[in-house]
């Protein structure tokens, strides 16, 4: 008696029954009538230190059922799957080793999702696997600006693209713009030009506060529009064991988390979670992490005001 017993719906999301999707959302690749899509780029190919992030959608899905049980992601005071369509749009396919596919698949499909009014949440993959997907936002909204988490700027100069040279070339192409862009989280070498990011590093960011940093991220992005890259990589090892390449001495997660409760009301287009490794961290706290900071870059894409989002109960 599923209807008497469980009104709500409720039981439908018990975690260790069922499919996996992003959060429980509709598998589909029909764009009608969505406001948010999740999509996968499995791909690891082409990175500098140990691979594996090509499991991280699958596992950031997984691990994505425990997360907001059941239905509402705390803080928000809402259940945003109830308010609003999220769909999980599968993974962007391509190839096995082929990355020039995976990043014209990747541009291709975002495209056709912002083309559609629709807020993008991308799980990597390797950091690389933002890049097509911010030049597909901006063929839409105009120049990007980038709120990046990261110990790493990732603007090194680089005839090829890979995921440490990609927001230098995002830069060069055009379509970032690093005037209004901020880094947070670094605690690496800075490359020549990389900084006309604003930057602010894991020791300022502990230094300063999330009070201080929200405020520097909003004065930095104002309302233009605005995409949110989190690397992993960018918390403490300690947070998120499961990376490529941890560097020691990052931010937490709970001041990662209250950056982004901080971007509600910016004008974000979409974001991505990126450098998720599952097979360095069995006890899947990265992927768990990577899920709920996942569910905090789509209510910030609900709160941003460019969308004008109604709800549609008052819950
Ligand atoms: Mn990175």
């Amino acid at each position: 008696m599923p209807g008497i017993l469980d009104p709500k719906g409720i039981l439908s999301r018990v975690p260790y029954q069922g499919l996996t999707t992003f959060w429980r959302a509709d598998h589909t690749q029909d764009l009608t009538g969505v406001d948010f899509a999740v999509y996968g780029v499995p791909n690891d190919i082409e990175i500098v230190n140990r691979p594996g992030t090509r499991y991280g959608p699958r596992a950031i899905r997984e691990q994505s059922l425990y997360v907001g049980f059941p239905g509402i992601h705390w803080p928000n005071d809402y259940d945003l799957m109830q308010e609003y369509k999220l769909i999980d749009y599968g993974d962007i396919p391509f190839y096995p080793g082929q990355v020039d596919q995976m990043l014209a698949n990747t541009e291709e499909h975002v495209g056709l999702m912002s083309a559609a009014g629709i807020g993008t949440l991308g799980l990597g993959g390797d950091h690389l696997v933002a890049y097509p997907a911010i030049k597909a936002h901006a063929k839409h909204h105009g120049k990007i600006s980038l709120i990046h988490f990261d110990a790493h700027t990732d603007t090194f100069e680089s005839t090829h693209l890979n995921h440490g040279s990609m927001f230098w070339h995002g830069v060069q192409e055009g379509f970032i713009d690093p005037d209004s862009s901020i880094q947070i989280g670094i605690r690496t070498i800075v490359p020549p030009g990389g900084d006309r990011f604003t930057i602010l590093t894991s020791h300022q960011c502990i230094d300063m506060g999330s009070k201080a940093i929200i405020e520097k991220v909003r004065q930095v992005v104002g309302d233009r529009k605005c995409y949110i890259s989190i690397d992993v990589d960018g918390m403490d090892p300690a947070c998120a064991p499961g990376t490529g390449t941890p560097i020691p001495g990052g931010i937490t997660s709970a001041m990662q988390r209250e950056i982004l409760w901080g971007t509600h009301g910016l004008n974000v287009v979409g974001g991505d979670v990126v450098e998720v490794s599952p097979p360095y961290d069995p006890s899947h706290i990265t992927a768990i992490l990577g899920a709920t900071v996942g569910m905090d870059v789509v209510y910030a894409m609900a709160a941003a005001p460019f969308r004008n989002l109604t709800r549609k109960s008052n819950l």
